[in-house]
Formats: structure tokens, C-alpha cells, sequence
């Protein structure tokens, strides 16, 4: 199946540098940046410069070699935020939203990696129905 990707997203302009962002690592396949609206004292956003929409996507169809630059570059960032949980304190979360259901905004795969704070439970809001 071809996911249709939407290269006019926001993250597609971050990496064509047509606006500005506050990028914390580059690699061959993948760009690190702070969130703009940060929920934590470190919220970084991790993605493949490949056109995958979602986690999924990314994970079928990207290359070994943008898995592997992604998934690397994901534990040095942990490492050099000092991220790692030491004991019975730190830690941080990963998170993908994909879709609506989970209120994906930008239409360009992305990881959320979150930490500096404590974070309390994995939180959802009620289902309505
Ligand atoms: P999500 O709901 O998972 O699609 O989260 C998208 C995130 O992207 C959200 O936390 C805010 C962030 N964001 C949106 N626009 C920009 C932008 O122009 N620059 C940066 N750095 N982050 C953005």
C-alpha cells in the first residue's frame, strides 16, 4: 500500500530550512529539534529526513540504514540529555502519535522524546463513548 505523503508539512520545510528551528543533532537520515511547545525541560523531536507520515511507515519502509540512524541517534540523545533513569529517579518517554485517533498534527513521522521532569503515568483523556 503508498502512503501519500504531504511534503508542504511543517517538518518537510524544517528540513528544506525554508523556516527556522532549534536543531540539537543531525545524522545522514535523521534531524533532532527542540518542540516548539515544550512539555517538559527537555522536549526533543527526532525525525527521519525521509517522507514517511507515520511511525508505522517509517518502520516498513524506511531502509536498515535510516532505522539504524534513527534508533542511535534516539539513544545518544537519551545520553546526552542525561535522560537514563539512575536508581529509583529520572527517566524520560518516547512517544509517536500516528493519526487521528492519537491527534497526530503534523503529517511527518516524529518522535517526542520527553524527560527532565517527572511524568507521571502514560496519560489519555476519557473516551467519550
Ligand atoms: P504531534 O501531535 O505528535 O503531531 O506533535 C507535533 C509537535 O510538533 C507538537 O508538540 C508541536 C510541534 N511543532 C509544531 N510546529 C512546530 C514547528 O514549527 N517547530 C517546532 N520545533 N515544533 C513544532
Amino acid at each position: 500500500m503508498t502512503i501519500a505523503y504531504d511534503d508542504q508539512n511543517i517538518f518537510a520545510k524544517i528540513l528544506r530550512g525554508e523556516i527556522p528551528n532549534d536543531t540539537v543533532a543531525e545524522t545522514e537520515h535523521s534531524l533532532a529539534f527542540r518542540d516548539i511547545f515544550p512539555q517538559a525541560p527537555t522536549h526533543i523531536l527526532v525525525i527521519p529526513k525521509g517522507p514517511y507520515v507515520t511511525y508505522g511507515h517509517f518502520a516498513s519502509a524506511a531502509s536498515e540504514a535510516e532505522i539504524l540512524d534513527f534508533t542511535r541517534l534516539v539513544g545518544k540523545l537519551v545520553a546526552d540529555f542525561d535522560l537514563a533513569p539512575v536508581g529509583d529517579s529520572g527517566g524520560y518517554r518516547v512517544a509517536s502519535n500516528a493519526g487521528p485517533d492519537a491527534h497526530q498534527e503534523v503529517p511527518h513521522m516524529h518522535m517526542h522524546l520527553v524527560g527532565g521532569r517527572i511524568l507521571g503515568p502514560f496519560a489519555m483523556p476519557e473516551r467519550k463513548v
